[in-house]
This record gives structure tokens, sequence and C-alpha cells, in this order.
């Protein structure tokens, strides 16, 4: 079958959108770090919607590692198509949005030459929380982390994240430009703010002047960022071929909601994505906050306590009625109180559409994959709500036995013998203190909450946390995972 490419598209069948614009006169005005299905399925989409009125924000995708999504879409010129579906229907579009591909690691000195290119006002992110290369209990820069070393030495050739971002910045500062704005589209809380302050911090190591231009010159807007978007399936190669009639090598499979709220700091242009359905802010934090400990805490949860259960996916952990009541009671007893209001805001219908989006049955998002990287995402999924209840001395039965439910994993076999592989940059520091400890809550779970990356200082010493974060443990290793989560459920 012939690819999805520039001298195909005409061919696409009359229900799939493609690009309403001619893609010979969109300029790069955007770099993307971080050239994932998320990115693909999510700002691209965006931004996709508005070239045909204002052609300068064309992107610059790069992936920081794996040349498999350059590779991919380099046959296909950058098109690719994006299938949102919720079981009923499908709307598929192909977009155009990407006006190139790298991959960073084939030539460093090449990306920061195009970071340096005037015509690029914004460089964005979505790189995942253990991009950033800081610790997640305290946002404080790891400036041991062999990357971030490497490129203190090498900024003409760095590796991480922060390396080109700052990098970049330095030769426009050289070469008397302005600054470029950086957009950070994690889930981390405040994560412009955040990247600002590890970017200043990694600077500090480099060049004081340069730490300073960039505290003083550069605008690093925070984003709300909203789209369920899995890992792409052979499955879903196929059923986009067949829909189609063309190959994409890297389709986007993904749900039908989507939200990005920005908060509207650029010190300069930016695009309208307003037009295409975005929404721009002063303070984005109470959506942030929301978003990250509903949708994420809830997806946390529903990963490892699912994961246990032996449900391969979300929507299959969902089916489980006693795991989705007690996600749904989670939520609404102990997430909502902790949320700031949001004037004109009904959260009780934001909890329904999540379960409901949560039940999606198109999508195969895997428990595994959520699951992966605990380490970096506890913290502002489930740890800060635990803090704000402890304080206001409120109960925390079932956001402690999520983070035990981590711990349970965390242990490395799952409830039928069988190895859980664990992918987190911890993993190593993890294993090591899972296997010391044994399948004992009360020496795993101590030996856990010393973790101070993930855990901090505060709560480890708090013993309502780490009470009745041991208890569910325990009666996770005693009863097992479905009869903890219907006793919880009950009481
Ligand atoms: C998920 C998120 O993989 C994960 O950890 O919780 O990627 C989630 O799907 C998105 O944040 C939804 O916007």
């Amino acid at each position: 079958m012939d690819r999805l490419s520039p001298s195909t598209l005409h061919r696409l069948p009359s229900g799939v959108l493609k690009p309403d614009y001619d893609r010979a006169a969109v300029a790069t005005g955007i770099v993307h770090l971080g050239l994932g299905a998320f990115h693909r399925g999510h700002q691209a989409v965006y931004t996709d919607a508005l070239l045909k009125n204002d052609p300068r924000w064309g992107i610059l995708g790069v992936s920081l590692r794996s040349r498999d999504t350059r590779d991919a879409l380099q046959p296909q010129a950058g098109l690719y198509s994006v299938t949102a579906s919720d079981g009923s229907g499908q709307q598929r579009r192909v977009v155009g949005a990407l006006t190139g591909l790298a991959v960073a690691p084939d030539d460093p000195a090449g990306l920061l030459a195009r970071l340096a290119d005037p015509a690029v006002r914004i460089v964005s992110t979505t790189v995942t929380e253990k991009g950033y290369s800081h610790d997640p209990a305290t946002g404080a820069l790891r400036a041991d982390d062999p990357d971030i070393r490497h490129d203190i030495l090498n900024l003409t050739h760095p590796r991480s994240t922060l390396g080109f971002i700052v990098g970049g910045l330095r030769l426009r500062r050289q070469q008397g430009l302005p600054p470029y704005a950086v957009l950070a589209c994690d889930n981390l809380p405040a994560n412009g703010h955040t990247l600002r302050g590890l970017a200043i911090a990694f600077a500090e190591l480099v060049d004081r002047d340069l730490a300073r231009w960039i505290a003083d010159e550069v605008h690093f807007p925070s984003t709300m960022v909203d789209r369920i978007v899995p890992a792409t399936t052979d499955v879903d190669r196929d059923e986009v071929r067949a829909a189609l009639g063309l190959d994409d090598a890297w389709p986007v499979v993904t749900e039908p909601f989507s939200q990005w709220v920005i908060e509207d700091d650029f010190g300069g242009d930016r695009p309208a994505w307003d037009a295409s359905g975005a929404q721009f802010v002063r303070d984005v934090a109470p959506f942030e906050l929301m978003k990250l400990r509903l949708l994420n805490g809830a997806h946390s949860t529903i990963a490892y306590l699912g994961y246990l259960m032996g449900c391969q996916t979300v929507a299959a952990a969902m089916a489980e009625p006693e795991l989705a009541g007690l996600v749904e009671d989670m939520m609404r007893e102990e997430v909502t109180p902790t949320l700031p209001a949001l004037g004109g805001f009904d959260v009780t219908a934001y909890r329904a559409a999540l379960l409901q989006r949560f039940r999606n049955p198109a999508l195969k998002h895997l428990t595994a994959q959520i699951a992966m990287d605990g380490s970096q995402k506890l913290p502002q999924r489930l740890l800060g709500t635990i803090s704000d209840r402890l304080a206001r001395g409120l109960p925390i039965t079932r956001l402690a036995l999520a983070v035990a439910g981590w711990m349970r994993y965390v242990s490395g076999t799952d409830e039928q013998g069988q190895p859980i592989a664990l992918r987190d940059p911890l993993a190593v520091k993890l294993r090591a203190l899972a296997d010391d400890a044994g399948p004992v809550a009360n020496r795993l779970a101590p030996a856990l909450l010393s973790v101070t990356p993930v855990f901090g200082h505060e709560l480890p010493n708090d013993p309502r946390f780490a009470r009745t974060v041991e208890a569910a443990l325990d009666r996770l290793f005693l009863n097992g995972t479905r009869a903890t989560v219907e006793q919880i459920l009950q009481n």
C-alpha cells in the first residue's frame, strides 16, 4: 500500500481533514523538544488549525534520543494522521504542522543553530517529568546527573533538554538576537516556573551573566495540557491504514477531548492558539492543580491498583466496579476538597467526564505505561494532595492506598509471582531497596519512604502518613489488591 505523503494526500477519503494551507509557505516558528505521540496529538493539532491564517508557526519536531519518529515520518514529509475515537465514532485528520524533523544526538550543533534562527520565537517541550533533570519532591536541579554534568562542560554539544534550551539562548544572546519564549507542556505543577528555575540554575553553572540575562529576558509561560494519547499499537496502525487507504507509519490514536490552558506571558508574538480552542489565562495554577490531582492522580491510582488486579488497560480497570468506585470516591471525597475554587467551574461535571474518558473503550491505554516513572509522578499527582489534607487534619485512606499500590508495584513481583518490569529513572535504587526489604510492609514502606527525591523530608516523618501507607501495604501483601480495594471501598 502507498504511503501517506504530500503526493498521496489527494487520495484520502473525503471525511478525513487535511492541511487547508500551502505547506510550502509555512515557516518554522516553533522548535519542539520531545516529539512523542502526545505532542503530535495535542499542541501540533492546535497549531495545524491556525496555519492557514498565520503560516509563521510551523514546528521543527525534535526527538532527544530515539530516531524512530524521525525515521517513520521523514518519508511522509512530516505528515501523520490523528484519529480521535470515543468507541462509537472516529474523527480523522492529517496534520501538516511539522516543517522538519530532527534527532538531537545526530547533530547537536545543528540543532543549536536552528534554535538561534531569528524566525524561531517559541521552544516548547514534552519531555516527560524525568526530562527536567530535577528532584521531583523539591524541584531542585540534579547537578550530578551525568547529562547535566556533560552539558555544563560541553554546551556547544548538549544532550539534555536544559542543555539545548540554555545552549540555544546563549547563542542568541551572543548573536544579539532576542530570546525565544520557552513553553513547558509537561504534567508538572507550575511547569513554566519550574523550567525557568531549572534553566537559570543550570545557566549559573555555565555563565552567571547568561543566567542573569535568562532571568531578566526570557519568558516561560506555564501551561495545563490535557489529552489522553496512549502509545500507538500495531492494531492502531492496521485500523488507520484501512481507514485512510494509505500507510501511515506512525499514526496517533487519541480521544475526542482536548484541553490546553496557557499562561499569556510570551513577552512577544505568539500563535493565536485560542482560535483553535486553547485558552489564554493570567494564572494557570488552579487548572493545573485540578488536572494533575484529579486526572493524573486517578490515572496513577488506576495504573498501580489496576495492574496488580490483572487489568492491562485503564478501560479494563474501570470495568472493575470496586476499583472504579474507589477511584470515584477518592476524587470526590479526598481530592476535590483540596482544590481552589475556579469561578463558575463545575467540578462535579469535570469528575464525571473524567470517569467517562477513562472508560473510553477505543483507547488501549496500558496500565503499565502510566505506571512508568512513578518516582517522578507521585509528588504532584498524590503526595501534594496528601500533604494538604494532613495539614487540615483530614483522612487520606484512599490516597494512601494508591501510594501503597505504587510500593507494591515497586516490590517487583506481581500477585501471580511474575516479575514486574520497573521502568523508572530511580529503578536501580528502588529495586535495591525493595530486594533488601522483601515483601514485608513494615520493612518495605519505611525503606521507600526514605527516598527523599520522591517523598521529601516532611511527609515520611508524619506518622499519620507513614502508618496509613504501611497499613495499606500490609493489606495488599496479606489479602491481595482486589480484596483490599473492596474493603477500603466499603469503609
Ligand atoms: C498519564 C498521562 O501516562 C501518564 O502518566 O497519566 O499521560 C495522561 O494521559 C495525560 O496527562 C492526559 O492529559
